[in-house]
């Protein structure tokens, strides 16, 4: 499998409820390894740029409100085959269809306040990374963990 690079985003809410260590650790310990991190509270104009496939759709504007009420804590992640890896850890988008066990199905009830966004292919994680860090903020770095994850 390819070796791949993904974005994510833990939305507000996730620094509030204090459960920002347990949805990394996760993340951890599937084996994806952390290129980047960083906390920032986003402004109007990069969410509506960052979910612009969702302008105009009756949830876009709430959308835009939920993901600019807080701070959110981005990140690049890598290992093989992570962008449908990532998105197989944080289930389905719907909260009715997201099993117990997903990042989706264990932390949330309504899909408008899901608590995690994951790129859905290569172009939205170069997209979607481009627009949150800079290239010198993604780190190259060994963990060691090559024969053991
Ligand atoms: P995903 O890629 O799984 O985050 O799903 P989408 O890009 O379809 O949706 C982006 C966000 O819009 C979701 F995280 C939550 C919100 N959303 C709604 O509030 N209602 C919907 O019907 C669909 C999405």
């Amino acid at each position: 499998m390819a070796l791949e690079r993904t974005f994510t985003m833990l939305k507000p809410g996730v620094l509030s409820r204090r459960i920002a260590g347990e949805i990394l650790t996760r993340i951890e310990r599937k084996g994806l390894t952390i290129r980047a991190l960083k906390m920032m509270k986003i402004d109007r104009e990069l969410a509506e740029t960052h979910y612009a496939e969702h302008r105009g759709k009756d949830f876009f504007t709430s959308l835009v409100d939920y993901i600019t009420s807080g701070p959110v804590v981005a990140m690049v992640l890598e290992g093989d085959g992570a962008i449908a890896m990532l998105r197989r850890l944080c289930g389905p988008t719907k909260a009715e269809e997201a099993a117990p066990g997903t990042i989706r199905g264990d932390y949330g009830m309504h899909t408008n306040l899901n608590i995690i966004h994951a790129s859905d292919s290569p172009e939205s994680a170069a997209r979607e990374t481009a627009l949150f860090f800079k290239p010198e903020e993604i780190l190259d770095w060994e963990d060691g963990n090559h024969g053991w994850i």
